[in-house]
């Protein structure tokens, strides 16, 4: 198949197709040229006629060889990430070389269709396209270098670099017994104690030995997939990455900051807020009144999200609760799959169907005992045809419920365009993947929790709006700067503005700068706490949680617009809503058939990315924080 196929192309390039009226017509033998002779060098038009056939016989081919390598890969991972052993290892290895190569090989062939992409049938184009410029994006894949050692050698260090996360422990001898923390044991310990030097350990113990395990391996893997990069028609890995949002990697660069500066100042009145209470907490040593935070108070590993110090910052102590953990750490009272068909209930309540059975059957919910396995929670269609399933260590907790519904979001968004070449198999752009279930969780407002029973009781005043506000902003407020930084960091690296010998220093800078936030002791050089995110080792873009940070809420703007939401954005719940759901359903099934600029549009009537409407949900906090920080120096 793949010779009757490659061979037509081969000859199609071969015979000069690129500028054919320069080709000077051979005289016949025998004699001058006569008119009847056809010319050699024929118009413009049929040279393109012929691209524009071969580029959809190509795609169709694309389509089916692509379907093949792409589940194999899915299966072995699968197979792999929810039980790490050599072998899984191994075969995961293998069957993602055969992707980065194929990839590779089918991105360098589809480049000579470029110059007739306007000319193409939509679909045409846009599968062409988005092979061009997203799907190494948004899969994500790291395409093979031309040289086979530089490709083995990729696919072997990606591997190991995401076995060594996933099995990460921080081991140590309690009364001559080695005692072993993994990533879920060492969160918990940061989420819920209070005392600094217990945070600390749990920070560094990970840090220290998670991160420093990656060093080696990132340093080897930054050039081999830069080369990739090149091999396929990329400067390096950061233009990859930022060219697959249908503009160019400058202007998509430039589109993060302006958003990030609307969003800003409310971030400012969120850190400032924060670090006095924390101030009143630990005092002036730890945690100074003007300055940076430390890494290791905000609740969770990265500092990414601030949920857990709700508790502490809660503006109204005393008022009914918005926090769900209580009601689902009950003893007895809710187990995975419970939390799982709480979320599967909210999207068939916007008239979307039921997961398949096969869902409950093939999707990991716990750590399978005895085995290591990547707890870090993902969505699957493992064989691109409705094969979805989610792979998690579930904990009973309110984060971890929105979790489900962000996975969730991910198997509906896949689920809907599953029926679709494999190529327009994709969110519009990666934004919008990460931004389904996270708009739904904006639904889930106190009247919703209390229908479904996990709130006791709702009371309908202002301070119950701050406090609600307060907890969601901690999650959805706290994570902006973060959001921004991490591929702000990847960009430097890869593009080799930032040196190996300075990658955790910047890395540093870029979180002081953006997030206000330092590290709770001295980093040196041969420190990788980059390495201590999962999406580093694993190679997943991040700058997608940014955009879908915003996108989220310009989404739910929409949406409510469509249930006929009058009232303020953060009181609006689509749930139950066929017009919301009808919207958002069609939205899903598009994949990525259009550039998402046009998807966007049919939804929401905007073309770009805009975050008035986080800024317009945040309104009421916002006021609430200027006047609590008032007096304050904000900032750092
Ligand atoms: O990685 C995730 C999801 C899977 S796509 C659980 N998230 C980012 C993270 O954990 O760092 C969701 C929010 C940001
Ligand atoms: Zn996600």
């Amino acid at each position: 198949m793949r010779k009757t196929f490659l061979l037509p192309l081969f000859l199609a390039a071969a015979c000069g197709a690129s500028k054919p009226e320069t080709v000077p017509a051979p005289p016949p033998s025998g004699g001058e040229p006569t008119t009847d002779i056809t010319p050699v060098a024929k118009p413009a038009v049929d040279v393109d006629a012929q691209l524009i056939t071969d580029a959809k016989a190509f795609v169709t081919a694309t389509d089916a060889e692509l379907r093949k390598v792409l589940v194999a890969a899915a299966e072995a991972e699968w197979a792999n990430q929810t039980d790490i052993t050599p072998a899984h290892e191994e075969a995961a290895a293998k069957a993602n070389r055969i992707v980065n190569d194929t990839v590779a090989r089918m991105i360098k062939e589809a480049r000579r269709f470029e110059p007739v992409l306007a000319k193409l049938d939509p679909l045409t184009r846009r599968q062409l396209q988005n092979l061009l410029y997203q799907m190494t994006v948004s899969t994500p894949i790291a395409p093979s270098p031309d040289d086979p050692k530089q490709a083995e050698e990729l696919a072997k260090v990606a591997a190991e670099m995401g076995s060594t996360y996933g099995k990460g422990k921080v081991c140590e001898q309690v009364k001559g017994k080695q005692v072993c923390k993994d990533l879920d044991a060492l969160s918990k310990t940061i989420q819920t104690t209070r005392k600094p030097d217990v945070a600390l350990a749990a920070w560094k113990g990970w840090h220290d030995t998670v991160g420093r395990a990656e060093r080696d391996l990132y340093r080897r893997y930054v050039p081999l997939a830069n080369a990739g990069a090149k091999a396929i028609g990329f400067a390096n890995v950061a233009e990859m990455w930022k060219s697959a949002y249908d503009m160019p990697a400058d202007a998509f660069e430039a589109e993060t900051d302006r958003l990030y500066n609307q969003l800003k100042p409310l971030y400012e009145q969120l850190h400032c807020y924060t670090r006095r209470k924390l101030n009143k907490m630990h005092g002036d040593k730890l945690v100074p009144k003007t300055g940076s935070i430390p890494a290791h108070l905000l609740g969770n590993m990265w500092a990414q999200t601030w949920g857990w110090l709700y508790k502490e910052l809660e503006p109204y102590p005393g008022q009914a609760p918005v926090d769900v953990t209580p009601t689902l750490a009950k003893k007895g009272a809710y187990d995975e799959q419970k939390m799982v068909r709480i979320a599967e209930a909210f999207y068939t309540s916007l008239g979307m169907p039921a997961l398949p059975d096969t869902f409950w059957q093939r999707s990991m919910f716990q750590k399978p005992a005895g085995k290591d396995a990547i707890c870090h929670a993902s969505a699957w269609d493992v064989g691109f045809n409705n094969d979805l399933r989610i792979k998690m260590c579930i904990q009973k907790t309110h984060e971890e419920l929105d979790t489900i519904h962000h996975e969730l979001g991910h198997n509906y968004y896949q689920s809907a365009y599953h029926k679709l070449p494999i190529l327009l198999q994709n969110g519009a752009n990666d934004g919008f993947h990460e931004a389904i279930g996270d708009t739904v969780v904006l639904s889930m407002t106190p009247d919703y929790l209390k229908q479904k029973g996990l709130l006791a009781k709702t009371v309908k005043n202002d301070k119950i709006v701050i406090n609600r506000q307060m907890n969601t902003a901690l999650e959805k407020v706290a994570f902006l700067p973060w959001g921004l930084m991490v591929d702000k960091w990847r960009w430097d690296v890869f593009s080799g503005k930032v040196q190996p010998d300075q990658y955790n220093d910047h890395w540093w800078a870029l979180r002081k700068q953006y997030q206000g936030i330092v590290p709770p002791v001295v980093r040196a050089p041969t420190d990788f706490d980059p390495g201590a995110k999962y999406h580093v080792p694993a190679n997943v873009p991040y700058m997608r949680y940014f955009l879908a940070a915003v996108l989220q809420f310009q989404f739910h703007r929409a949406l409510c617009k469509k249930a006929g939401h009058t009232g303020p954005l953060h009181e609006c719940s689509i749930y139950g809503n066929k017009a919301a759901g009808d919207a958002f359903s069609t939205m899903l099934a598009a994949g990525a058939a259009k550039p998402w600029q046009d998807i966007l549009f049919d939804m929401t009537g905007e073309k770009a990315m805009d975050a008035t409407a986080m800024l317009e949900y945040f309104a009421p906090l916002k006021g609430y924080l200027e006047t609590q920080n008032q007096g304050q120096t904000c900032g750092w």
